[in-house]
């Protein structure tokens, strides 16, 4: 007997359309690579600058923008006393740069700058660095211990976890939010077996359960996720820091935002299952549901790593994509998991086989869309978000290697659904609950290590040593340009020109280095080296940024010959 319409779960034609004009707007729209953590562009006074008079004024300029709250600047002078005037402040104008006045009257001597702050992302940074007037007098007393640094991500410890922990299980309240209602809404259970959708058993109470984790594991993240960004101890904690966290962080706003949506969800959960209301306002009520589910899955978009991206709004959206079809395919996995199996058993022996494979094949060609979003958002996202190089953040980095796991997780359950989607064809053979299970445990084990992925810092690849290249020029002599140790910060650039007969050009005049960034437009920076009798071309200087250079060498002689070269170096942070 043929209860069902013929319904092909196979790859149509318009779904493989789909799938590749989505690959190849992704192709198309890769932003240039940006890093996901704010880092110092520019520090006045700059690290190891020494300065002739005391400044009035510290700034330190950052390569994006920086949240209003939780940031400080600390500056401590040789004799041990606070150096800076506590007006410590971001500008509106200006949310990249952080800075601070200094008091009046400061002596010579080295002093030292502690800074920190919190990052588009929510991620909290911190660097200390020092600076001399006058002359350098040694590490200001107490600070000695203190190593330098340019941007490191604050551990946050156990907290960290705990915020994760949060994200885990509003992740998997909300998927199973979002998986049930498609199950009843979209039809995937047929009619055939389930008359009125909303009445489908288990369903009713697989929606509250899910909408109190998730409520709770919410409301929890505020106060958790004040202290992992203002950085306090557990004791310090206190109510005016939330104050400010709601105020002026993102993640408070959005967390404003949550509890509006988390409010309104219990009156449409209530109202679809509100018996007195018609069927039509039932389903009204459950498709508002739905909408509020999106809105609320969409506030997870805007925190985290795509926030702080270059090309944001993309960035955010392919995120958003991305755990859309997460949501949708583990939540309805927990839908037919729990609902599917009651359903069949009212129905007669003989029929129930049937009506459960064909819930299965219905499922299945809703979830190739899923995946198929799923697959190419995720690459998109993991290209923007993983420091070049890629292959070696992917191999070297805590970041890189939770994202593999979920890359063999999302595989080992992609072909779990093959499996199924085959055996639903054939609709024979007994019921897939062992291995549906299995498929929906590893669900939730991808959505743990989402969670732990947005609050884990993507990290930078190790350094990549120090630069070295000798390019041969037109007259047959050649020019060595080495950079010294390669990284982010204070390098010794050194250039060495030899005659083809392999004697050492020491007639220069000058060189000059000319410095451009191939990933980020920042004009030309200039590095000039004065002449120097013994050959030896050498000079301390700075690269602002990590990623790609590119450098021209000018070199000329005291006859006015001019030498000149290009190379192209990558720079990492250190
Ligand atoms: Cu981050």
């Amino acid at each position: 007997m043929i209860l069902f319409h013929g319904f092909k779960p196979a790859w149509t034609k318009r779904h493989w359309s789909f799938a590749i004009s989505l690959l190849l707007f992704c192709c198309l729209a890769m932003p240039q690579w940006a890093s996901a953590h704010a880092y110092i562009v520019k520090a006045s006074p700059g690290e190891n600058e020494t300065v002739a008079s005391a400044p009035a004024l510290l700034t330190l300029e950052f390569n994006e923008s920086l949240q209003t709250a939780f940031y400080d600047v600390v500056i401590t002078g040789p004799d041990g006393n606070r150096a800076d005037d506590g007006s410590v402040r971001i500008d509106e104008a200006k949310p990249h740069v952080l800075e601070t006045g200094l008091r009046s009257g400061l002596g010579n001597g080295t002093y030292a700058v502690s800074w920190k702050a919190v990052s588009a992302d929510g991620h909290p940074i911190q660097g200390v660095y020092v600076f001399h007037i006058g002359a350098p007098s040694g590490a200001p007393p107490g600070l000695e211990n203190l190593t330098s640094g340019s941007g490191a991500e604050q551990g946050g410890g156990p907290l960290k976890w705990l915020v994760s922990l949060t994200d885990w299980i509003q992740y998997l309240g909300l998927s199973t939010i979002l998986g049930t209602l498609a199950f009843l809404l979209f039809r995937i259970v047929p009619k055939s077996i389930a008359g009125e959708a909303l009445d489908v058993p288990r369903s009713h109470r697989l929606l509250w359960i899910s909408y109190a984790a998730a409520s709770a594991a919410a409301i929890i993240s505020l106060p958790l996720n004040t202290i992992y960004e203002s950085g306090v101890a557990i004791g310090e904690f206190s109510w005016s820091l939330i104050g400010s966290a709601l105020k002026l962080t993102s993640f408070g706003q959005l967390w404003l935002v949550q509890m509006l949506l988390l409010m309104l969800l219990a009156v449409t959960i209530l109202s679809g299952y509100d018996r007195d209301r018609s069927v039509k306002a039932r389903h009204w009520n459950s498709y508002g549901s739905l909408v509020l589910v999106l809105g609320w899955l969409f506030t997870h978009a805007m925190t985290g790593h795509p926030a702080a991206a270059e090309e944001k709004v993309l960035a955010i959206a392919m995120d958003y994509i991305h755990l859309v079809g997460a949501s949708f395919w583990i939540g309805a996995l927990a839908a037919m998991a729990v609902c599917l199996p009651p359903l069949t058993d009212r129905l007669p022996a003989s029929l129930r086989g049937e009506a459960y494979w064909a819930s299965i094949r219905r499922f299945s060609a809703w979830g190739i869309g899923a995946v198929a979003a799923l697959v190419a958002t995720g690459i998109y996202s993991s290209l923007v978000i993983l420091p070049e190089p890629i292959l070696t953040s992917l191999f070297t980095t805590a970041y890189g290697y939770v994202l593999l796991a979920k890359v063999l997780l999302l595989m080992a359950m992609l072909a779990l659904a093959w499996r199924h989607a085959a055996l639903a064809r054939t609709g024979t053979g007994d019921r897939l609950s062992g291995s549906l299970k299995a498929e929906l445990v590893a669900g939730a084990v991808v959505l743990a290590l989402a969670a732990v992925l947005t609050h884990l810092s993507p990290g930078q690849p190790a350094a990549s040593g120090p630069f070295q290249e000798t390019q041969a020029i037109q007259d047959g002599s050649a020019i060595t340009l080495q950079i010294s140790p390669n990284v982010t910060g204070e390098n010794t650039f050194t250039v060495d020109i030899k005659r083809a007969d392999g004697t050492t050009v020491n007639d220069l005049e000058q060189v000059t280095l000319s410095l451009t960034h191939l990933d980020m437009d920042m004009g030309i920076y200039e590095i000039t080296i004065p002449k120097n009798d013994a050959g030896i071309y050498k000079a301390e200087d700075y690269l602002s940024m990590p990623g790609h250079w590119h450098v021209k060498v000018h070199a000329l002689t005291r006859s006015l010959d001019s030498l000149d070269a290009e190379f192209e170096f990558e720079t990492n942070n250190p």
